[in-house]
């Protein structure tokens, strides 16, 4: 049985996914805003982001969130970490592949991950120490115990192009050792898809704390490992995210250690 919280979070998530599909078929209509250099916004986000955060408040309303488009919103140690919709290049596009993510950290620790991919209609959800599941079914971690044949994924630092040569660096050496890395557009759907197995592994540089608040709860409860690319396990404070089972994690950690991107990063 899902907690009453996710229940929340999932009602939230789905009102979201209506909105956003609403818009679906209108997207050359929408105003377009350049919220910084090809960071876009739109009125779907913000009324997609609106309606999530009517219905935390509603049940939560002594809790904190923190959206991606409406910022800190109250103070507490209990906060909902809110991506309206992550994929928002690739659904102004038509790209069919974003989705909603909803997070809840109590003091900083992540407890509940919701994320909703509306045009598949699945649902990712967990709760730490319940599992992960994908709609009802539970969901695992691939059992890959290092980068030969590992299909990864990642994102590029579109936010900080200077961070370019030190992708290119790591995805170098990734790349010389595993099958393949995929670059879909969204960073919570590839963790909800590391936890689903149909990736082994994830990394990306710079994500924010909405990109990943509920990919990283999903992960752990589908039996995965979160880190920062010092092979820190958690959250990263910094962004520089590694996902996937434990012996996988590891392998990319050395890897990308090793790599010619790491000192390009640290530098
Ligand atoms: P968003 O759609 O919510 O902005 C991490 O890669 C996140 O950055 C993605 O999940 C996505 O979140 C955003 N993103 C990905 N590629 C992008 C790009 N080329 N330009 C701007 N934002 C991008
Ligand atoms: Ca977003």
């Amino acid at each position: 049985m899902p907690r009453p919280a996710v229940n929340v979070a999932v009602r939230a998530a789905r009102a979201a996914g209506n909105i956003i599909q609403r818009y679906m078929n209108r997207v050359d209509s929408l105003i377009v805003e350049e919220k910084s250099r090809l960071d876009f916004v739109t009125e779907v986000d913000r009324l997609a982001e609106a309606e999530i955060v009517k219905e935390l408040k509603r049940a939560f309303p002594d809790h904190a969130i923190l959206g991606e488009e409406s910022g800190q919103i109250g103070k507490s140690n209990k906060v909902w970490v809110v991506d309206p919709l992550d994929g928002t290049h690739n659904y102004l596009r038509g790209f069919p592949h974003y989705c909603i993510s909803i997070g809840f950290l109590d003091h900083g620790d992540p407890v509940h991950g919701v994320i909703y991919d509306p045009l598949r209609d699945e649902l990712f959800t967990a709760s730490k120490g319940d599992g992960a599941f994908i709609n009802d079914r539970r969901m695992r971690v691939t059992k890959r115990e290092g980068l030969q044949g590992a299909m990864l994924c990642t994102g590029f630092p579109f936010r900080q192009r200077e961070h370019l040569d030190a992708q290119l660096g790591m995805t170098r050496a990734l790349l010389g050792q595993a099958e393949d890395i995929r670059r879909t557009g969204s960073a919570a759907l590839d963790l909800a898809y590391v936890a689903a197995g149909r990736l082994d592994g994830y990394f990306e540089i710079g994500l924010k704390p909405w990109d990943m608040a509920a990919g990283c709860v999903i992960v752990r409860e589908a039996g995965g490992h979160i880190c920062d690319f010092a092979g820190r396990e958690g959250i990263p404070k910094s962004g520089n995210l590694i996902a996937g089972n434990h012996l996988l994690a590891a392998a990319m950690v050395k890897t990308i250690a090793g790599s010619a991107g790491s000192a390009l990063l640290s530098a």
